[in-house]
């Protein structure tokens, strides 16, 4: 497959990148990670588990069988067991006495705040619980939540867990075209939104998309939503449908705030979460309850080494993303976390607000992306220099592959030059974290995610599905279930079988390329696929390509990921114009016309951040003579190189028109 070519970014850089940071004595005094969990889990995989399971997660029945993975490639955990995760994740620590630790420290963006206790938090959730259910949802119901980083966010994800009905969180960025498939695909009953967020400093409206995402449309079957929850927050004007809008503020209020949860198997669906995949349709990416809960206690609590007694923890990351659920709400919340929840963005109202916000709860475990720090890096470093950062313990990575230069200036500028920093590499797909160094066990090297955890089985092989030789490069592959795992793609099982289990004869192929350095650590290279990671985002090119096309002045559209300083990778677009559209782009006022036109259409189908950042009209597209377009070639032109070898094109001319074409338009 020579279109899918896996691209290497920066590996020259990485090659030679060997400073390696040993944890302080002191540190590993206290780590809660051990150097023995590694040979305990090597001799007993599945008995480390079950320990992981009893120690960390309570169940109303215990389980007796850990793995069965007779069903593969779906994997059951734990599965005699029955449990409830929002039980796990509130009310198990007000029993043990903690009501009155801080769950929650919000921070709306207009600096407003609220401090919710775990018995606030029960509360919460046992009236939101009982709202729902007096909308008629039970067990098995799919609730999908379109919300902004708001208290009420998590209160309802676990409200949803409570009564056994899997949540689909969509990110509060999407299009309602997206938020429309999204809940067609999941069937989903109540949709529990908001009026709208704050965002930059102003408010940005949400209900007008759930409106629209509702409305019917000629040729698609009637909505199955029958009601929509709304959470007020910036008090905008809101259309209104009788019967099936509801306020949160009035349901919620009016329920008991008591509820029993409803106790589930350990395999009964927690939620869905839709990814980017390498065709156009978005995958429900489908994971359960009591393997899912294990594995984000057991690394939330290891990999930053988490004391619940005494730590602030903040995940900057959106629950509208796998890392919302597993860091911000399912991961600290069983362990009993107090984190800190911001709804804005890092800039507002000034560059430095991130930093104000850990000095004032003073955090001790930050947990955010590459793209991040590569932006607060270009901001500069005296902007975190005028804060106190000295709570800070430990920092983690995740999103995509961490430059070795923004590596180091986290730990330095950030941490103090102290702290260690764990780059962790997961997926939607595997639910919680699988390959990072442990703080106080191991030397961390900037840019590697290193080592497997405790548990888990990572490989990188080549073509053949050979474990390549340390040194070698090849495909990221994950060799023995593991307890997060997906159980499956939304009602396409077979998909889930072709996407993941197909390349390599009984691995999970993650579609990431790695290499193996000489003392066997494991860097991570990015996606091999046509997927891209555009601020940590996945985006599909197909997706994007998709939107394009449907517009009515294009004809054909190719999207490419181009290596980008801050964002990793920024979405280029080709596209042919139809008629005389092409000759309008012909002008300079033409070109920048269609150009809007083209990322306010990819704005409005899939959502802001899924924008080309460049578009280039184009008179022809590289095909092979199987007509796969070479994105290979459109990436050398997107990022600036000589275009490499064109020999499998159809038409081998078409490359130098293009670059022809580019080079009349600057
Ligand atoms: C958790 C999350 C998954 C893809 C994954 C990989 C990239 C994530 C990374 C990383 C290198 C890391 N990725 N963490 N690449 N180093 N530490 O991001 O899930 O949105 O599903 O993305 O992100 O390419 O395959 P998701």
């Amino acid at each position: 497959m020579p279109e899918n070519e896996p691209t290497a970014p920066s590996l020259e850089n990485l090659l030679h990148e060997t400073r390696a940071f040993p944890p302080s004595a002191a540190f590993a005094a206290q780590a809660n990670a051990q150097p023995s969990m590694y040979e305990d889990a090597k001799a007993d995989r599945l008995g480390f588990w079950a320990d992981q399971a009893r120690e960390l997660v309570s169940w109303e029945r215990p389980f007796t069988q850990t793995l069965d993975w007779s069903g593969a490639p779906v994997a059951k955990w734990f599965a005699d067991g029955t449990l409830n995760a929002a039980y796990n994740a509130v009310d198990r620590h007000v029993e043990a006495g903690h009501g009155d630790r801080v769950a929650i420290h919000f921070e709306g963006e207009p600096g407003d705040t609220r401090t919710v206790t775990y018995a606030d938090l029960q509360r919460e959730v046992s009236r939101a619980a009982n709202a729902l259910a007096a909308l008629g949802v039970t067990k098995g119901d799919r609730v999908v939540i379109y919300l902004p980083m708001l208290v009420e966010s998590v209160v309802a994800m676990l409200a949803c867990a409570r009564i056994g009905a899997p949540h689909s969180v969509v990110f509060g960025g999407f299009s309602a075209d997206a938020l429309r498939s999204r809940i067609a695909d999941a069937e989903a009953k109540v949709v529990v939104t908001a009026d709208g967020g704050y965002r930059r400093g102003a408010p940005s409206a949400l209900k007008p998309a759930v409106d629209a995402a509702l409305a019917p449309k000629d040729g698609e079957p009637a909505t199955t939503v029958e009601h929509v929850l709304v959470v007020r927050r910036t008090e905008q004007d809101v259309e209104w449908t009788e019967g099936r809008d509801v306020w949160w503020h009035e349901a919620v209020a009016a329920a008991d705030d008591v509820h029993e949860p409803v106790w589930v198997d350990a395999e009964h669906p927690l939620f869905i979460l839709y990814t980017s995949g390498t065709t156009g349709k978005p995958k429900g990416i489908l994971h359960t309850t009591g393997g899912y809960l294990t594995q984000c206690a057991s690394t939330h609590k290891n990999v930053f080494d988490l004391k619940a007694e005494s730590d602030v923890y903040w995940c900057t990351a959106d629950i509208g993303w796998v890392t919302g659920h597993s860091y911000v709400v399912y991961g600290p919340l069983t362990n009993g976390a107090t984190q800190v929840l911001y709804e804005g963005t890092p800039d507002t109202p000034h560059r430095g607000r991130w930093w104000e916000l850990v000095e004032k709860y003073q955090v001790s475990i930050l947990y955010t992306a590459p793209t991040a720090i590569r932006t607060c890096m270009k901001w500069g470093e005296d902007i975190p220099a005028g804060f106190d950062l000295s709570s800070l313990r430990v920092l983690g990575s995740v999103g995509e592959p961490i430059n070795p230069e923004a590596w180091m200036w986290y730990r330095r500028v950030v941490g103090g030059d102290t702290t260690p920093v764990v780059d962790t590499w997961w997926q939607t797909e595997t639910g919680a974290i699988m390959i990072s160094p442990l703080p106080g066990v191991t030397a961390t090297k900037p840019g590697s995610a290193q080592v497997a955890l405790p548990g888990i089985a990572a490989d990188v092989v080549d073509d053949e599905a050979h474990s390549v030789p340390d040194g070698g490069g090849g495909y990221l592959v994950l060799s023995e279930p593991w307890p997060a795992m997906l159980r499956g793609i939304w009602g396409d099982l077979q998909r889930f079988k072709d996407t993941y289990w197909s390349r390599f004869e009984g691995l999970y192929f993650a579609g990431d390329g790695a290499k193996k350095d000489e003392d066997g650590d494991i860097w991570l290279l990015g996606r091999v696929d046509d997927v891209m990671n555009v601020s940590g985002h996945r985006l599909s090119t197909t997706e994007i390509e998709s939107a394009l096309v449907s517009h009515d002045i294009v004809a054909e559209a190719a999207v490419v990921g181009a290596a980008d300083e801050t964002t990793g990778q920024a979405v280029v677009a080709f596209v042919i114009l139809r008629g005389e559209h092409a000759e309008r782009a012909g002008t300079p006022d033409g070109a920048a016309q269609v150009q809007e036109e083209l990322r306010s259409h990819v704005a409005k189908e899939i959502g802001p951040i899924a924008k080309p950042r460049r578009i280039l009209v184009v008179a022809e597209l590289p095909k092979t003579r199987s007509g796969k377009i070479m994105r290979r070639l459109l990436r050398d032109v997107a990022e600036n190189r000589a275009v490499g070898d064109a020999t499998t094109l159809a038409d081998s001319s078409v490359m130098d028109l293009i670059s022809a074409g580019l080079a009349t338009n600057k």
